[in-house]
């Protein structure tokens, strides 16, 4: 991406989620969604973006234990933040511009209570601190140097979080210091989770260290309750991964659970969502978005601009990397 173009496309756009008009062409949606009512709910099930198998092993663990969903996504994630070769989640994600590693994530629960991290650097868990924003404080973000010295006081470590294979791709970045997404390779592996406890709670955790060599200072989507997450207890979730900046220009997330309200599938939720970042990129298409969406009944659906992106997703009937269909045919 152009850096003009990248600077340019991070504005929020919060109001208009959900205008009068489109309501009105949701009736099929609606039928679809009333005949799944009868059957039966999906219980527990956990999902995340992309291929993490071993977080959403955690996560169904967790809920198999009969632990709640907030315990469940937390631990989930946990799994990625602490893994050093995915490098754009946690301990081991790739740095801004400046060489330093930071931090986004987010955490939210069943009755709406929820907590984020911003521009976190040195503690390898920020989902933890989002928890412990959201149970100790009566905030709901903390940011930068406020964040960190929250968490040493909350019992986190200091660590390096650069490792030697990131510190090595660092340097030969700066080599050229060119600012570029390539579309599903570089950076697009931020996990989202969400999930459905026994008792058919849901919650929701979403982690990153956002866009490799990001200007710094530079907070994603990721950590913006109603952008890159948003839970609904009596609805459902949705979380996202990808060009934040996009994200956060539709309040995808808080959008797609909407739309569910209003009784869209997750499928058809998701559909949308990608359409509306669509509708405001007619000339643009070199980035990737990817939602994963979850109803009350335990049903998922995904979607996203290019294709590539897949989800994980738990259930008693199994554990399966799901494929997900794009705007676009080819990248
Ligand atoms: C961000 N959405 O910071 C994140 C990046 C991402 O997979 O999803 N990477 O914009």
């Amino acid at each position: 991406m152009k850096r003009r173009k990248f600077l340019k496309n991070s504005g929020l756009t919060a109001a208009g989620a959900l205008s009068a008009p489109i309501l009105s062409s949701y009736s099929n949606e609606m039928e679809e969604s009333n005949k799944d009512v009868k059957k039966a709910a999906v219980r527990p099930i956990t999902v995340c973006t992309w291929n993490f198998k071993n977080a959403t092993a955690k996560s169904w663990e967790v809920l198999q234990a009969g632990g709640s969903s907030l315990d469940a996504v937390e631990q989930g994630v946990r799994v990625e933040e602490a893994d050093v070769t995915n490098e754009t989640v946690g301990k081991g994600g790739r740095p801004d511009r400046d060489g330093n590693v930071t931090l986004d994530a987010c955490i939210m629960d069943k009755d709406g209570n929820c907590g984020s991290v911003v521009y976190l650097q040195n503690i390898a868990h920020p989902v933890s601190v989002a928890r412990k924003v959201m149970e100790e404080t009566p905030h709901i973000i903390l940011a930068g140097r406020g964040a960190e010295k929250f968490a040493y006081e909350q019992g986190f470590k200091k660590e390096d979080l650069l490792t030697e294979s990131t510190r090595k791709q660092y340097e030969e970045w700066k080599k050229t210091s060119k600012y570029e997404t390539t579309i599903n390779i570089e950076n697009h592996d931020t996990i989202g989770m969400l999930a459905i406890d026994k008792n058919g709670d849901i919650a929701g955790a979403c982690t990153t260290s956002g866009m490799a060599y990001k200007v710094a200072g530079r907070v994603g989507d990721s950590p913006i309750i109603g952008a890159g997450l948003f839970v609904d207890n009596e609805v459902g979730g949705a979380t996202a991964t990808g060009v934040g900046e996009e994200v956060i220009r539709t309040v995808g997330s808080f959008l797609i659970v909407e739309l569910m309200r209003q009784g869209m599938s997750p499928q058809k939720a998701c559909e949308e969502g990608v359409k509306r970042i669509m509708k405001k990129n007619k000339d643009r298409k070199d980035f990737q978005i990817g939602f994963l969406a979850i109803n009350k009944q335990g049903e998922t659906g995904g979607y996203c601009v290019h294709p590539g992106f897949t989800y994980r997703q738990y259930t008693e009937a199994g554990h399966e990397n799901v494929p997900v269909n794009s705007f676009y045919q080819k990248n």
